[in-house]
């Protein structure tokens, strides 16, 4: 800062020397741990995807975090909640390099310490993940080794270049020589993060190249529905600027798992098994699956922790097979109540027997909005399920389904402080005039959706400043396991006003106003909103 010379000049003194001492130590631990962490990227794209150090430590604490900081992290990040969580882990990747850096040039072998601590946590994270192969011990292992090696050869060359005790000492040819190795030490440690940055790009490289499932997919052209689905009437839809299509386009659909990495199944590998508390267990591969009569249908698939006015909601018209005809197969025994679905990943949902029994459109879908399930939703097959929410009930990726008892299994959330049911609740959104907005007096078009998934909404209400409740016009329904769109003209006057709307079901439930968190079994209240008017 102050300083009148660079440190890497010749003249300098040993008080600057000896003064950034603690930075570049510092900096030997960062770039030693990027060596380490480039090279275990190469090495899980090399050998095996989805053990990279960064995934696995990702997912464990993804599968270690409580309700409340699923909530809190969904509600500050929304679905950029994992690139949250990346962000996270490379801070305190970065600070935990740092003071290893530091450690280790001052006590010796104390660095390394944090480093092989830091390594076994991600060897551990990477062995148990469900599915993992002993090949996965590897980029861990190798991440912690060459981060210690590298860390100790840096070390000792910032120890090298370390100014004598005593400012009087030092002869300017003991300067020259100290500010020389001080040189080389900034290179070598460039040369260890440069190696790591580099080893980095091309682990994501080689694992982008042998992404089975991505080119599969592309080629894949879905088989035409044998049962197509009602069409969705002209009358479903308003035309309103700002107003939330009636159906969801994929790319919009929200997204909401605990898959740091999205799941890639080849899909000719990939095989249902129907085990459990059955007369006779069933197990079906993709082209078999594929050879049913495939049905279509729309449903509206909602998160729990969809905040009362959120939009982790979206409606598609999905292509599957009724998961009721496979169950039938299967034959449950009597005293089953629950199917517990896994992904390939390990995650679980408990779905009651019966929804998946009854008549509802409860399928193991293929397609959504006509094209193939997107990777990040569930490829090849998910399941979706009217009326319940996605934790317990739209597992994607889907591998099996356990036929058992909710006393006997427990599901991934249940695990974590959720309900082990999850109806979804009756509720309705205001999505235009938006929050805060600036309207002309006059009439001003209030819409939004209101939705109750396979019970259905009859009527929906707006309220001006806690005034009286006045009727909305509904839009045409697809079916009682939409959503259903809703307008109302309001005869706005100018100053602040707040609008709040309320849906009643077909069963003349009317929403509440009650507020409830969204743990452990979704919101409640009425949504809310201020608008100005000019
Ligand atoms: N395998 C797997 N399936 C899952 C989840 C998950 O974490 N893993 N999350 C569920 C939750 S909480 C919801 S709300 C829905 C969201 O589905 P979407 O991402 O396709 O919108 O998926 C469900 N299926
Ligand atoms: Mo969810």
């Amino acid at each position: 800062m102050s300083s009148p010379l660079p440190p890497s000049s010749a003249g300098v003194s040993a008080a600057a020397l000896g003064r950034g001492t603690t930075w570049l130590a510092a900096l030997a631990g960062l770039a030693a741990v990027l060596a380490g962490f480039g090279l275990a990227e190469l090495a899980a794209g090399l050998i095996a995807p989805g053990a990279s150090p960064v995934l696995v430590v990702g997912a464990l604490l993804i599968d270690l975090a409580p309700a409340w900081v699923k909530e809190l992290v969904i509600s500050l990040f929304g679905t950029g909640d994992k690139v949250a969580l990346l962000v996270f882990i490379a801070l305190v990747a970065a600070v935990l390099a740092a003071l290893a850096g530091i450690l280790e040039y001052r006590r010796p072998p104390f660095g390394r310490f944090v480093i092989v601590a830091a390594g076994l946590v991600a060897l551990a994270a990477a062995l148990t993940r469900a599915g993992a192969s002993p090949f996965d011990a590897v980029p861990p292992v190798l991440a912690m080794v060459v981060a210690a090696l590298v860390l100790t050869m840096l070390t000792n060359r910032l120890r090298a270049g370390r100014a004598p005790a005593a400012a009087a000492s030092v002869t300017p040819a003991a300067a020259a020589r100290a500010a020389l190795d001080r040189r080389r030490f900034l290179a070598y440690t460039g040369v260890s993060a440069g190696v790591g940055v580099l080893a980095a790009i091309g682990g994501q490289l080689l694992t982008a190249g042998s992404r089975a499932a991505d080119a599969a997919r592309a080629l894949f052209t879905l088989p035409p529905a044998a049962v197509p689905g009602a069409p969705v009437p002209a009358g479903a839809s308003f035309e309103i600027d700002g107003l939330t299509p009636i159906i969801t386009p994929n790319a919009e659909f929200y997204r909401i798992d605990t898959a740091l990495s999205v799941p890639r199944i080849d899909p000719s590998a990939w095989t249902l098994k129907i085990t459990g508390l059955v007369e006779n267990e069933v197990e079906i591969d993709f082209a078999e699956l594929l050879a049913l009569p495939l049905e279509e249908s729309t449903t509206t698939l909602a998160c729990v922790s969809n905040y009362v006015g959120g939009d982790l909601i979206g409606n598609a018209v999905w292509l599957g097979y009724p998961i009721r005809e496979l169950l039938a197969r299967a034959r449950p025994l009597a005293e089953a109540d629950m199917v517990l679905s896994r992904s390939q990943d390990g995650w679980t949902a408990s779905t009651p027997l019966e929804a998946l029994t009854d008549d509802r459109n409860s399928i193991l879908a293929v397609g959504m909005n006509g094209d193939p399930l997107p990777l990040e939703h569930g490829y090849p097959v998910r399941m979706v399920v009217p009326g319940l929410y996605g934790y317990v009930s739209a597992t994607k990726w889907v591998t099996e389904l356990v036929v058992t008892r909710f006393g006997q299994e427990t599901a991934y959330w249940s695990t974590r402080g959720w309900s082990e049911k999850g109806p979804v609740k009756l509720s309705s959104r205001v999505d235009v005039p938006r929050e805060n907005a600036t309207v002309a007096a006059g009439t001003v078009t209030v819409a939004g959706v209101a939705w109750s998934q396979h019970v259905g909404i009859s009527a929906v209400d707006v309220q001006v400043d806690g005034g009286n409740w006045n009727a909305a016009t509904l839009a045409d329904a697809i079916s009682v396991d939409t959503w259903r769109q809703w307008r109302w003209d309001w005869p706005a006057t100018g100053g602040s006003h707040t609008l709040r709307v309320r849906a009643t079901d077909a069963n003349g439930l009317v929403q509440t106003s009650k507020l409830a968190d969204v743990a452990p079994d979704g919101a409640t209240g009425l949504h809310e909103i201020s608008v100005s008017v000019s």
